[in-house]
């Protein structure tokens, strides 16, 4: 069902040639730029009438609100199964533990005697965050955007999510609900594309959102394809694509625990990534005969598993060794990476690219999903060579606070009078000489 790579043999290519041997899911961010953009443009002109237009048009939904009343997710959250509320709450309470502990305090550096540099840390001051809906009813991402933001200090949070017609035009209840167990009161029945034009240029009216500063919150291609358009007028996190999971695996790994691994992404998407790395290939024939029975057992097998796994972003890679098969992995730069190894803790501090790492047979990627107190908005597409998931850092601006007396400006007075002119831009170097008796031209 996975297609095999077998790089045994020879040695690895260096650099974008070794990343070139792992295919990835096609998407095209940029093509669905085109349609999006009217859609968006539409909610400028037209603000919440654009909004029920595009929940008729693309949720068959005929709404009459597009804020949910407050009355709603109280009642979503009193019908909510116990047990669900339980496991949402723990892993509510893991995430505060894990992200309080990034929250960053001022430090300030005394460069000279009476020069300082202060970093201070300011929260993002409103926040949009996008909750997919259809195949992706996640409360768990809902928690994992919102736990980050108001460690961070956000003051202001507002959620979208589509407009269901099972659920009467309203957001799903889960969604809901977790909004409620999070203290989040401001939703809006909006979808898509549609939902982040709604937060870049708020609306107005009994029902309006106003605008945010920033957009977070998984979604489909067109979602990621709004947040780029958006780009720049607004913050984003990033644009996520299909999930991927890699499992740098030897001998010692289980092959059910493997093959299970591998499954459990595949189930999000026909376009999710599955990838083993291992220098054993009987490991590797191990987790074929294992897919087989645990892919005909899972629920979503045709629609998402299947293609997935078969695609060709899915595939086991043959390697030599460990060693070549950390080359591999920091060369892909998987969403989510486990480490199924002997000494699993000193393969991973080798790992350098990944957007979180599971080390071990008993930290799978699914407890990182929901409980582990991680985040699991993660860079996708190989980005995580250059950006990192969702964390309180994520919300805060950092700022610099330059504070410097005669004295030390004196002190370095000529060497930026000297680099202004270097860089011929005399009025900066005037901007000093103004200051102390030296000449400033025109005077
Ligand atoms: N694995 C997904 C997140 C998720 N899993 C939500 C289950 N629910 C991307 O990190
Ligand atoms: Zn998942």
């Amino acid at each position: 069902m996975i297609s095999r790579i077998d790089l045994r043999g020879e040695p690895l290519p260096e650099g974008g040639a070794l990343r070139d041997l792992l295919p990835r899911a096609e998407f095209d961010v940029e093509a669905a730029l085109e349609k999006v953009r009217p859609l968006c443009e539409d909610v400028r002109h037209r603000g919440t009438a654009a909004l029920i237009e595009a929940a008729a048009r693309f949720d068959g939904v005929r709404l009459e609100r597009v804020r949910v009343p407050g009355t709603a997710l109280t009642a979503a959250l009193a019908a909510l199964d116990p047990e669900v509320r339980a496991a949402l709450e723990e892993s509510i309470r893991r995430a505060r533990l894990v992200h309080r502990a990034q929250r960053r305090s001022p430090h300030t550096t005394r460069v000279v005697p009476g020069g300082s540099v202060t970093e201070k840390w300011v929260p993002v001051e409103r926040v949009g965050l996008y909750a997919p809906g259809g195949r992706s009813v996640y409360p768990s991402s809902v928690i994992m955007n919102v736990v980050p933001a108001q460690e961070a200090g956000v003051a202001s949070i507002a959620l979208a999510s589509p407009a269901q017609r099972e659920f009467d035009g309203l957001p799903h209840p889960t969604i809901l609900a977790a909004c409620a167990l999070l203290g989040v009161d401001e939703v809006y029945a909006a979808g898509g594309a549609s939902a982040v034009a709604m937060f870049a240029y708020g609306t107005t009216g009994p029902d309006g959102c106003a605008p945010v500063n920033m957009v977070t919150g998984p979604g489909n291609i067109w979602v990621a394809a709004a947040k780029r358009y958006f780009t720049g007028r607004i913050g984003i996190d990033a644009e996520a694509g299909p999930t991927e999971i890699a499992i740098l695996a030897d001998a010692t790994a289980d092959p059910v625990h493997v093959a299970a691994d591998l499954i459990s992404q595949a189930e999000h998407d026909p376009l999710a990534a599955a990838v083993l790395v291992t220098d054993s290939a009987e490991l590797a024939d191990a987790v074929d005969k294992e897919l087989d029975p645990q892919v005909a057992a899972t629920k979503h097998i045709d629609d998402r598993v299947v293609p997935a796994l078969s695609g060709r972003q899915s595939a086991t890679v043959l390697v030599d060794s460990v060693e070549d098969g950390l080359r591999i992995v920091n060369a892909y730069g998987a969403e989510h990476l486990e480490i199924q190894t002997a000494d699993a803790t000193a393969v991973a501090e080798r790992v350098r690219n990944a957007g979180a790492v599971f080390v071990g047979p008993y930290a799978p990627v699914s407890l990182g999903d929901y409980c582990a107190g991680s985040n699991h908005v993660l860079p996708t597409g190989g980005c995580a060579c250059h950006s990192s998931g969702l964390s309180v850092q994520s919300f805060l601006r950092g700022i610099h606070i330059v504070d410097y007396d005669r004295d030390a400006l004196a002190e370095v007075a000529h060497h930026v009078v000297t680099l202004a002119e270097a860089e011929d831009l005399p009025a900066h170097g005037a901007a000093i000489k103004a200051r102390f008796e030296w000449k400033v031209p025109g005077k």
